[in-house]
Order: C-alpha cells, then sequence, then structure tokens
C-alpha cells in the first residue's frame, strides 16, 4: 500500500472508526502510537518511521503527535465523539463551504448540518472551498456571514491545521455564490 493510502487509512482509524485495528481513542481523541503501529501492522508493513513520514509530509496536516510521541491524533474531521480541545476563536467576517450541487435543495431546506461529522466545516478563501466542493461533484461556493452568527451567539473553532469549524449554519446567513 502507498504512503497515501495508508495515510487515508489512518485518517479511517483516527477520525471514524480505531475499532478497525482494534485500539480505542481517549477522550481527547488521542491513540497510543505503540498500539497503533501494532495494529496497522497486522494487516500491511508499517513502522515508525513510516508513521513520522505521513504526519510530516500530508498536505492538510491533519495529525499530530504529543510531545514525546507516545500519542498520535487527528485535528479535525472526527465523527466519533471526540474533545480535541478545539481553541474557539472569532472568524473573519465571511467564510467559504464548499459542497456538491446534490446537497443544493437539502441545505436551502435545513442550512449547513454536520452530518456524519462533529462540525460543519468551512474554509478561509473560495479556492480552498472549490477543492473541498469537488470532493461531493460539481461544486457549488456558499459564503458564511460569520459577524452577524457572532453577533446572534454562535461558536466558531480553528483547527490546529487551519480549519474553521462551527455546529451549524441555518440558512440565514448563507449565500450562494
Ligand atoms: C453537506 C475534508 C445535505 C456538506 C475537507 C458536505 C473538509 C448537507 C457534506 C472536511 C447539508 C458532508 C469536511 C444538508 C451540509 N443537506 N447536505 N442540510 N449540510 N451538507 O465530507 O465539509 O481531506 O462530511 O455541504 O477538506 O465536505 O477529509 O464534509 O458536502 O475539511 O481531511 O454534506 O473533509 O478534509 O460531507 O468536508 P463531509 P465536507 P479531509
Amino acid at each position: 500500500m502507498s504512503l497515501r493510502n495508508t495515510s487515508k487509512f489512518l485518517s479511517l482509524i483516527l477520525r471514524h472508526k480505531p475499532s478497525e485495528i482494534g485500539i480505542d481513542l481517549d477522550e481527547h481523541g488521542w491513540a497510543n502510537v505503540a498500539e497503533l503501529i501494532t495494529g496497522i501492522y497486522k494487516k500491511q508493513c508499517f513502522n515508525m518511521a513510516m508513521l513520522e513520514e505521513i504526519v510530516a509530509t500530508d498536505e492538510k496536516q491533519r495529525y499530530s503527535f504529543n510531545s514525546d510521541k507516545t500519542l498520535i491524533r487527528a485535528n479535525q474531521g472526527h465523527s466519533i465523539p471526540v474533545d480535541v480541545e478545539l481553541e474557539e476563536v472569532s472568524p473573519p467576517d465571511i467564510l467559504y463551504h464548499g459542497t456538491g450541487e446534490k446537497f443544493v435543495s437539502s441545505i436551502r431546506k435545513l442550512g449547513l448540518i454536520p452530518k456524519s461529522r462533529l462540525y460543519v466545516h468551512l474554509s478561509k478563501d473560495i479556492d480552498t472551498a472549490i477543492n473541498v466542493g469537488k470532493r461531493h461533484g460539481n461544486p457549488i461556493i456558499y459564503s458564511v456571514d460569520c459577524s452577524r452568527m457572532i453577533a446572534d451567539g454562535y461558536k466558531f473553532y480553528l483547527s490546529v491545521n487551519g480549519v474553521w469549524l462551527t455546529k451549524e449554519v441555518p440558512v440565514k446567513y448563507l449565500k450562494q455564490i
């Protein structure tokens, strides 16, 4: 398996399904590195050097080690309920959300909801949002009126790898652009 595919597998384990290799995450989303390597090794050749390379070279900086590299977690994107100690940060006036055309009619009714993840993911620029949207087909971009949401008491978080997160975005704060 290529390192890229192993990275996708790591994302499945650390965000969605640690049971796939028989491990657990703690309440802050940390997996024990020794257990993780042993678990992945049962499926494919894997070692600490490969894990370190994935973490260092991941284009979205999806993973973090703790200081002595005995623990590892995904920085965001989870579907399982863990508290990765996200920082609550005041957002820019406008953020963007890229999605697929097929979701538009539902978004018009319900606004943005996290679906299988813990948060709605927002991007700081349109280009990033287009790339996120393309994962779901023909991309559609919404702008999110964060200044109004903040004034109305909504909270925003910034993951350590720069993804903006919020619990939901009701329709009135969205504009298709
Ligand atoms: C859509 C990637 C119907 C939502 C990216 C999205 C991101 C609705 C899809 C991160 C809806 C969920 C997350 C509603 C929202 N009705 N559809 N009311 N509200 N949706 O993959 O934001 O590579 O869970 O628009 O870069 O696409 O994995 O979320 O299209 O940061 O690290 O439901 O995943 O990062 O899809 O992507 P996803 P997302 P990674």
